[in-house]
This record gives structure tokens, C-alpha cells and sequence, in this order.
């Protein structure tokens, strides 16, 4: 198939599950489009049958802000024709289903141009629920043909803040490559991040507030009154000052390194004993994941789809929002009994590899691709028949 892909090319989980379907799906033969304006930042060096479309979006001097979604419609809408599209993915609705809709109006009815979006977290739970996007995020969700949520708790809270009918929303879970993302990683950075005496903490994210990583700080003070550890903080975003702030009041910044944004977290995990995530919410938590498969233990907040990604008691431990004692006992647990760590280590990387493993999962969004274009030729869209 020729599949067009566009997604948010900044570090995030939407942008990262996006290029990693694309590029599995081009190792399976199918020819794979990016459009968007800036390279997505998993997306590097030549793959064969992938290729990135840059939007390009004028500046006018009446224009505060230049209407970025207007000018990814025509990317898309161009791309289709040139490179004859079967099928679009589009990750993440805002504004990337409602750009999808208006480049397939534009292509019927002389083609159709089926579309499935994909709903990844925050476009529904924080940013799409908000008034002045609610009402075009519904319509547009509502105009894909496919439409798939990361997690069942992201379906639930799809249907109840979008009245969109539940069997029209197929749960399809972030996923990974339990070959790239392994503890015997090579190169391993374990002896330039912390002295072999201390166990290696880890969180990774965007540094948004819904991650809360001051509570990463908080956990992290709590837990080395027990546990000889140091604290590696991978990501970059606006609560990183609050974070570095809150380390040097608990005293414990010389024990934090904050390492800012990296591509490739592999290697980094690789050598994570304990992965903390405590947000506010969570649509699926793909760094839990990513840590997961790397053998890492979880200690995360219950919040959002996180329980359907760390089994309590098994691959780490969930506790509720903003509990930094709880979650920092729940380490301490972790860390100082090997047994207990190893235990979990072992179970956390087992769910990656037989839940979420990249060859098992991106086979169902192939099937969704077959159903969404068989059912398009089958059925002329309502649209194109009106004309
Ligand atoms: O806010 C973020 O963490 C980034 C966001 C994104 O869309 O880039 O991540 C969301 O999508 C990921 C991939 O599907 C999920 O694993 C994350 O849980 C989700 N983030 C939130 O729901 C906060």
C-alpha cells in the first residue's frame, strides 16, 4: 500500500509511534509519506520507500499566526495525487484529522482518500475537550473512516466526552521494538551515568505539567535515605526549571542529572533500574513501556491507561496521583531486594514482549488500513454521491 502519515514532529509519544509504524511499515514493502512541517524526530538517515513531504506555510503580514492546517490539507491533498495514496494515518486529531477531511473533500469525488485517525492521548483528555476546539475535534474524529484510540481507558473517555459511538473506536496499544529497546544494550552509558555502587533512576518525557516531574524529584529525594541511587532526567519542556529547582532545595541535586532531549532513548534505558512516571493522566504511557522492555521496573501513578500497561505487583507499581511517599516506598521495595527486582524485571520486559511487541501490533493497524480502503471502493462516500 502507499501510505500517507502526518503527526507532531516534536519530542512526544504521538510523534514517536508515528514514525516507528511508518518505518515498519516501509520494512514491510509498503511505501510510507510523512508530510508535516519539520522532520518527525525519530525520522533519520535514508530508509528505502520512506519519504518526508515538508509543509510549507507563507508568512503574510496580515497573518498573526500562518494557518498551518489550511496549508497541511494541501500538502496532503498534493501528495495524494502525486504519489496516488491508498489510505491516510493521521496521528493525533489536532489539526491533523480535521487537515485529512478537508484534503479528502478536496480529492472527491473523482477519488476517494480514506482516512483513520489515530487519538493518542491529550488531544481528547486536555486539549480537544476545551470549547474552542471541541465541536470541529468531534466532527473531524467522526469524518474518519478508521479510528483508533492507544488505550480502552482513551476509547472510554473518547466516547463520553465525544458522544463518538464506542464500536467505531478500535483499541490499538502503543507498541515496540523488544529488539532495539533490550537490557544487554551495547553501547551501555551505565559507568558515565552513575557509579557502579548505585542504582540508576530514570524518567523520560516532555517535561509538560500533566507529567509532574517535580514528584520524579520528590520520590527520588525520598528514596535515597534508603537506596544509593542517582536520578537521570532524559526530555526537555517548561517544568524542567521547577524540576532542577525542587532537586537543589532537597539537597539532592548532585545526585540528578538532567540530560535533556535525546532521539534515541534506548541505550539510556538500557541501563534504567527503575522507571518513575507519575502523571496526572496517561493515555498509555509509551515511555513505561519503552523502559519496560528494557527490563526496567515501573513505580507510576493509577492514572489514565497506565494500569493496562504495568500489572500491579508484577511489573512495578501504580499509586495514586501525587503520592510521592507511597510511590517512593513502592521504589524502595523495588530496589533493595534483589530477588524482588529481578522478579519484576523479568515480568516487565515478558508484557513487552508478549503484549506489545512492534511485529504483533502494527499488523492490526495493516488490517484497519485493508478494511478502511476495501470499504471505501465498496461504498462511495455520502460526500461524492452528493455532488
Ligand atoms: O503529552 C505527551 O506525553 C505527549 C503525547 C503525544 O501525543 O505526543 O503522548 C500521548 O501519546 C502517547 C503515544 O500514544 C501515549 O503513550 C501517552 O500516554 C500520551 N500522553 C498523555 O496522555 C499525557
Amino acid at each position: 500500500m502507499r501510505i500517507g502519515i502526518t503527526c507532531h514532529p516534536t519530542y512526544g509519544g504521538s510523534g514517536a509511534v508515528a514514525t516507528e509504524l511508518g518505518l515498519k511499515l516501509a520494512s514491510r514493502g509498503h511505501e510510507v509519506h510523512f508530510i508535516s512541517y519539520a522532520q518527525p524526530f525519530r525520522l533519520s538517515g535514508f530508509r528505502e520507500r520512506v519519504f518526508f513531504h515538508e509543509v510549507e506555510t507563507e508568512g503574510y503580514p496580515l497573518f498573526e499566526h500562518a494557518p498551518y492546517s489550511l496549508a497541511l490539507a494541501v500538502a496532503i491533498h498534493e501528495t495524494a495525487v502525486k504519489h496516488d495514496l491508498d489510505v491516510f494515518h493521521a496521528h493525533y486529531a489536532i489539526p491533523h484529522a480535521t487537515s485529512a477531511w478537508i484534503a479528502r473533500e478536496m480529492l472527491l469525488p473523482s477519488r476517494d482518500l480514506p482516512i483513520v485517525t489515530t487519538l493518542h492521548g491529550t488531544d481528547i483528555t486536555l486539549v480537544g475537550i476545551q470549547p474552542s476546539f471541541h465541536s470541529i475535534t468531534r466532527f473531524s474524529i467522526l469524518g474518519s473512516q478508521g479510528l483508533t484510540a492507544v488505550s480502552e481507558f482513551l476509547r472510554d473517555e473518547t466516547v463520553e466526552g465525544f458522544g463518538v459511538p464506542g464500536e467505531r473506536i478500535k483499541v490499538i496499544p502503543n507498541f515496540i521494538d523488544t529488539g532495539r529497546y533490550r537490557r544487554d544494550h551495547e553501547p551501555c552509558h551505565r559507568s558515565s551515568l552513575a557509579p557502579s555502587s548505585e542504582k540508576i533512576v530514570m524518567h523520560v518525557s516532555n517535561f509538560r505539567p500533566v507529567k509532574r516531574v517535580t514528584d520524579v524529584v520528590e520520590v527520588f529525594a525520598r528514596l535515597l535515605s534508603s537506596v544509593p541511587a542517582r536520578l537521570v532526567m532524559v526530555g526537555d519542556g517548561p517544568e524542567r526549571p521547577r524540576a532542577l529547582e525542587r532537586a537543589k532545595e532537597l539537597g539532592v541535586e548532585d545526585k540528578a542529572l538532567f540530560l535533556g532531549k535525546h532521539v534515541s532513548v534506548d541505550d539510556l534505558l538500557s541501563c534504567c533500574d527503575l522507571f518513575v512516571l507519575p502523571s496526572e493522566g496517561e493515555s498509555f504511557g509509551l515511555a513505561a513501556l519503552e523502559a519496560m522492555a528494557c527490563g526496567a521496573p515501573v513505580v507510576a501513578s493509577r492514572s489514565g491507561g497506565l494500569p493496562e500497561v504495568v500489572a500491579e505487583g508484577e511489573s512495578g507499581h501504580l499509586l495514586p496521583v501525587g503520592d510521592v511517599e507511597g510511590m517512593a516506598s513502592a521504589a524502595v521495595a523495588i530496589l533493595s531486594d534483589e530477588a524482588t527486582w529481578r522478579r519484576m524485571s523479568g515480568l516487565a520486559r515478558e508484557t513487552a514482549v508478549s503484549c506489545f511487541e512492534a511485529d504483533k501490533v502494527v499488523p492490526v493497524y495493516e488490517d484497519l488500513y485493508r478494511e478502511v480502503v476495501a470499504s471505501s471502493s465498496a461504498n462511495p462516500s455520502p460526500a461524492s454521491e452528493a455532488r
